[in-house]
């Protein structure tokens, strides 16, 4: 089922000295038995020390095998930031099973072609009476491969299915066979599954090996210097790979911390979090880390506990990157990431410069890059071109998707990341975004990133989108969306711009004040839903 790894790879990770041949599952208990009694995981409601933990992980897998659930099944999972999430996945990697990482924030359609392109054999959600809930159950229930739905909180509406259980675990399986199962296992085998970030049409499958993950954690673990002082705050999604692994929790666990589990959609309680636990690292996409920045600003928190705020998943302008460290007081660690490996980020060490404008050096020094023109011949030094990346950890092809392994793979191996990079005189890379995003005018290329910084120079606008849709006579024209903050008319934004002599061919065909912007499950703009609102 997994694009037979190369083994070229295979001798690259075995002459690795710091290449783990473990499962994932031999990590966490490994883990857990070293910090017993610490707290280990915290949510609203709950608190498990290191111990505790394994013992749920154990109940839970019993359970999963007393439904039926064996190894290689695939199992979606779409979870809030709630402890019971790291038990179910943990539960699933122990029997062998490969839990599907869908985000909270998928909707139906996306969640339903991520059970079937995954072929799950069993959904886990929680239950809420909302109507897009009702919909994913009721298609759920009609379909013959999903087996087993499970559902912290079961509809007060009875579906017709017997498949459908609480997610409590009922304890009828002997420990001996969940080891026995758990043996089954093999570091190099696919642990589970994460989903691309596109939001054009379906989801990818992301297959992720237990041996590859354990590397991607310790290698990003290294670079925040965690130890069992580390109070993390999971703000981000667990179910993406940034607050999973990059360092995320299971950096933080793995070096005997404590990961608190927030809600992205909630800042005051992410701040409340903050304060009452003394966090003392996370991760942000930009638009929460410009909300933390506001809320010092405000006198709302002093955040006087944060040691490293990480900053990744889309363009974060240096203005930002630089308010970050002025204002919250903290280390700023860039991060360029992605779920099918390879990651980038700034070092301690690195200037103040290098810090703010570029996203940092690979994580690791087997990563590989390369910066590519259109035709794959590598651009002069210093020049803007896509970012190829090969390594350790990066993937070697999506699952059951040949035509992506087709598109987005070299025949020599190389993924083709679909980003904009150059590679600065002092060696960081700098992401230039998107290649599909760039915009073609008359034949005059630029990036949406040189109106957008230019605007936030005056006081009244803060966030704003170039979008390029197409059309027949320039190629591509220009839209604007600019969140209206104060009051802003259409000729307020046209002067900032002239003010600021923005070239002509960069000014906007056309302008368009909107409440917020969309954004995507994780939180970066949604460029996707903007066109489409353009569009209507
Ligand atoms: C610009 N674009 C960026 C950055 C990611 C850490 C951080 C992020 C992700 C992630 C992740 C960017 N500046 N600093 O997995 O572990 C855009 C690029 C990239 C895509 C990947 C992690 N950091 N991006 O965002 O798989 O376009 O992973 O290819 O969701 O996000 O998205 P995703």
């Amino acid at each position: 089922m997994y694009p037979p790894i190369p083994s070229n790879l295979l001798k690259q990770r075995a002459e690795l000295s710091n290449w783990k041949r473990k499962t994932i599952s031999e990590w966490l208990f490994e883990f857990c038995g070293l910090y017993g009694s610490r707290i280990a995981l915290q949510d609203e409601a709950h608190s498990f020390t290191y111990t505790q933990l394994a013992e749920k992980i154990d109940a839970r897998a019993a359970y999963f095998v007393s439904l039926g659930i064996s190894k290689n099944d695939r199992v979606t999972m779409r979870l809030r930031n709630r402890v019971d999430f790291f038990v179910c996945f943990f539960a699933l990697m122990r029997i062998g099973a490969i839990p599907v990482l869908a985000l909270p924030a998928h909707s139906i359609n996306e969640v339903i072609g991520v059970i079937q392109d995954s072929a799950s054999v069993a959904y886990i959600g929680h239950y809420t009476d909302e109507p897009h809930e009702e919909l994913i159950l009721n298609w759920l229930d009609k379909s013959e491969h999903v087996k087993n739905i499970l559902l912290d909180v079961l509809p007060a509406k009875q579906l017709m299915s017997t498949s459908l259980h609480p997610l409590a675990p009922a304890n009828n399986q002997s420990l001996s066979e969940i080891e026995l199962l758990s043996k089954n296992s093999e570091p190099e085998e696919v642990a589970f599954i994460l989903l691309s970030g596109g939001t054009t049409g379906r989801s990818k499958l992301i297959p992720r090996t237990h041996s590859d993950y354990i590397y991607n954690v310790e290698m990003m673990s290294a670079h925040s210097y965690l130890d069992g002082s580390v109070r993390y705050l999971a703000a981000l999604p667990v179910a993406h790979n940034f607050a999973l692994g990059c360092p995320g929790v299971l950096g933080v666990l793995a070096n005997g911390g404590t990961a608190y589990l927030g809600d992205a959609n909630n800042i005051l309680s992410l701040i409340t979090i903050v304060d009452t636990y003394s966090i003392t690292h996370t991760a942000l996409v930009p638009s929460l880390a410009d909300m933390f920045v506001e809320s010092k600003k405000l006198g709302v928190s002093e955040f006087p506990s944060l040691k490293q705020i990480q900053v990744g998943g889309a363009y974060f302008a240096p203005d930002k990157a630089k308010s970050v460290i002025d204002e919250l007081k903290c280390e700023l660690q860039q991060v360029f990431g992605m779920s099918e490996g390879l990651l980038c980020c700034s070092k301690r060490g690195d200037s103040l410069d290098q810090i703010i404008h570029s996203q940092g050096s690979p994580a690791s020094s087997e990563d590989r890059i390369r910066i590519v023109s259109s035709d794959l011949e590598d651009v002069a030094a210093g020049e803007v071109g896509e970012l190829l990346a090969k390594g350790p950890y990066t993937i070697h092809g999506y699952l059951f998707n040949e035509q992506a392994n087709q598109k987005d793979f070299t025949t020599d191996g190389w993924f083709i990341t679909g980003d904009l990079a150059r590679r600065r005189a002092d060696g960081n890379i700098q992401i230039m975004g998107r290649v599909k995003e760039q915009i073609n005018r008359f034949g005059e290329k630029f990036s949406p990133t040189d109106v957008e910084d230019l605007l936030r120079k005056g006081n009244k606008i803060i966030q704003s989108c170039l979008i390029a849709v197409p059309c027949s006579e320039q190629g591509e024209k220009t839209v604007l969306f600019v969140v209206n903050q104060s009051d802003l008319s259409e000729s307020d934004v046209r002067k900032q711009l002239l003010e600021h002599n923005l070239s002509n061919y960069k000014l906007p065909d056309e302008i368009k004040l909107i409440s917020q912007l969309p954004l995507t499950p994780i939180g970066k703009t949604d460029k996707h839903q903007l066109i489409k609102l353009y569009e209507v």
